[in-house]
């Protein structure tokens, strides 16, 4: 925090978002009308969650692990896809979070017949170049590695490079990847998304501030920073700033650290990646799959291509 709170320009890294309040406002963003990223793949998995079931399997049977805690809904159709294939399916969710994890195995368990629930601790985005470990598989099986709802586009292009490296090298030849990517579209589409009318992505933002003043001691006063969201479009990425209203000196207690704005100074609090066509099959032949099959939504708007584990 202090190396962001004092770098040119300011930054804080997007982790930060998710303590308990700000999980809950990102569940609300999804149900946003300007949000279409959630309902978009959702439909895409509502049409073709059997194909790619089918696809993944090859005739195997499959476990299904899951970077992330279960994505709830979207999650579901694909682990009712794989019910109606084979009868039933170890469903893997990887998390940093235990209580994440135990709150998504006691839901699915108890919604989804069929399904046995083995969450994994781990920090799956601690890059230290070591391989992904999934545990073994049963002789025979086949494993299927989720990561949707465009969470790879969070992360830095070489940071997201890294990510499918290590979970290729967690992989057995033939196993496969489900990578759900949001694509570069109108800006007035992105920038709606994240900047809704009912402000709730703006309460997300500053949620940041709000935990920093519990868990740091800090003194931000939240609404003295406007939410700005804005469209990158030689990176091809939105990113979320939180911009000062004037010029201001924040106290930072448990940093032992004064941080002065000027008026109209942000913190740069997000980046959300927005592929081109191609690109995340790109990325993950780099990584060492073959890119298999991709599925869009009727108007584009985002992709879910699946990588076979070469
Ligand atoms: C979690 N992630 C995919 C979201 C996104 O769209 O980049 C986080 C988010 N930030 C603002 N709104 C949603």
């Amino acid at each position: 925090m202090r190396e962001g709170l004092t770098a040119r320009p300011k930054r804080l890294p997007a982790w930060l978002f998710y303590d308990e309040a700000g999980s809950r406002l990102f569940d609300a963003i999804t149900e946003l009308p300007e949000y279409y990223l959630t309902r978009t793949e959702r439909g895409i998995f509502l049409l073709a969650s059997d194909e790619i079931l089918a696809r993944a399997a090859e005739g195997a049977r499959l476990r299904i692990a899951e970077l992330g805690a279960g994505s709830a809904d979207k999650t579901r159709l694909l682990l009712q896809a794989a019910i109606e294939l084979q009868g039933a399916v170890l469903y893997e969710p990887v998390d940093v979070s235990a209580s994440a994890l135990e709150g998504a195995r006691e839901r699915i368990e108890r919604e989804i017949d069929g399904v046995t629930v083995t969450p994994r601790v781990m920090d799956y985005t601690d890059g230290d170049g070591s391989r992904l470990h999934f545990g073994p598989v049963d002789c025979g099986e086949r494993r299927l590695v989720l990561y949707i709802g465009s969470s790879i586009g969070n992360f830095e292009p070489h940071q997201a490079a890294k990510l499918l490296h290590r979970v290729r090298a967690g992989l057995r030849k033939g196993d496969s990847f489900l990578l759900g990517v949001d694509l570069a579209k109108e800006d007035s589409i992105l920038l709606a998304a994240y900047d809704d009318a009912a402000g709730v992505t703006a309460a997300f933002n500053r949620n940041l501030l709000v935990r920093l003043n519990r868990e740091l001691d800090a003194e931000f006063e939240p609404e003295a920073f406007a939410h700005c969201a804005l469209w990158n479009e030689e990176e091809s990425r939105i990113e979320m700033h939180l911009k000062s209203r004037g010029a201001q000196r924040v106290r930072v207690g448990a940093l032992d650290l004064t941080v002065e704005f000027a008026a109209g100074e942000s913190i740069h609090t997000e980046n959300s990646y927005k592929y081109r066509p191609g690109q995340a099959e790109a990325l993950l032949t780099a990584a060492g799959f073959c890119a298999e099959a991709t599925w869009t939504d009727a108007r584009g708007w985002f992709a879910v291509c699946l990588g076979r584990a070469k």
